[in-house]
């Protein structure tokens, strides 16, 4: 009996992105698609099994205690309170309203605002912005932590400023990040981690990011093919990419959703398939965080799985991204 990778409707039904020529570059790498997402129909399976370890590195050194490593791999994140303080973080939040403040970066690519406001939601490469945050993205308490989870040392994949100003900050729907890395920037496998450094206080009413712990072990494949430049709409609010009602149904039941929050300083590290959300700002407090995403070198993005053309450098650092 042939026991099939990935349940055959599901490759059927999926557009064949992942079809490989033999092109001179990373591209070369031929791979398997073992997360098919983007598909024309739905598959007879709500979920698939991850197919990767979740804690690759507990052999190399770095910040996280063996409490903490085993935290992470059983709900698929981390919440460390106060991780900076005092000046460390003033200069980081000083740093954080220079760049969403600089006219320079309003209407560019690599920004998003607030369709009302004009205001800058979103600010990317950050790492490569600003010399403070270059520093933070290579800073041993987040760099060594994303070692220790991945198995190696970490490039950047993707770094961002997100800003919610208060009564305005808009929501995201859940969705696993892994599943838009995967289809739109060809991310191969499970072994990259968002680390989000909180630098206004996360409380319960200024939409602070709502995560399914253990969702992190289930792939949800989604529906829906991705449109020509999906990146301009999917960063102010994501409609391709998202998981069904059924499956998201089935995994709130079975683990709940948490909402870690805690003062400015804080480091919230989830793994690249964890489910998470945030509702909108309805507060009169701002909430801001910076996110850096580490990669692992050796699952590097190569061809889009399920999206006509790679993504902008901005959203998907290559090697370079170190
Ligand atoms: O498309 C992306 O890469 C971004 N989108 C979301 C909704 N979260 C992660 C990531 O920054
Ligand atoms: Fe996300």
């Amino acid at each position: 009996m042939t026991v099939r990778s990935t349940p055959l409707n599901a490759v059927t039904a999926h557009k064949q992105y992942s079809e490989m020529t033999d092109m001179p570059s990373a591209h070369s790498v031929k791979a398997q698609d073992k997360y098919p997402t983007r598909l024309f129909r739905a598959p007879t399976y709500v979920t698939q099994p991850r197919r990767e370890a979740v804690v690759k590195g507990r052999h190399l050194a770095g910040p996280l205690t063996e409490a903490q490593l085993d935290e992470f791999e059983r709900k698929g994140f981390l919440f460390i309170p106060n991780l900076i303080s005092g000046d460390e973080l003033d200069a980081l939040r000083q740093e954080m309203s220079g760049l969403m403040n600089n006219d320079a970066y309003r209407d560019r690519a690599f920004s998003v605002t607030e369709p009302e406001s004009h205001e800058i939601r979103s600010l990317f490469a950050i790492h490569k912005l600003s010399d403070r945050f270059g520093k933070l993205a290579s800073d041993e308490r987040l760099a060594g932590a994303a070692r220790q989870i991945i198995g190696d040392d970490p490039y950047v994949h993707q770094s961002r400023i997100n800003y919610k100003p208060g009564f305005a900050g808009k929501g995201f729907d859940w969705h696993s990040d892994f599943e838009t890395w995967h289809a739109e920037d060809g991310m191969p496998n499970m072994h990259a981690i968002s680390a989000s450094l909180i630098l206004t206080d996360n409380h319960e009413f200024n939409g602070p990011l709502m995560l399914i712990p253990g969702s992190h072990l289930q792939f949800v494949p989604c529906l829906g093919e991705t449109p020509k430049d999906n990146h301009k709409n999917s960063l102010k609010a994501q409609e391709v990419g998202v998981p069904s009602s059924e499956a998201l149904t089935k995994l709130v039941d079975e683990h709940g959703i948490e909402a870690p929050k805690g003062k400015a300083g804080g480091l919230l590290l989830f793994d690249c398939n964890t489910l998470h959300a945030s509702n909108a700002n309805l507060s009169p407090d701002p909430r801001s965080n910076v996110f850096f995403v580490f990669n692992r070198p050796d699952n590097r993005c190569i061809k889009p799985f399920a999206a006509p053309k790679p993504r902008p450098d901005f959203l998907a650092h290559g090697l370079e991204g170190r």
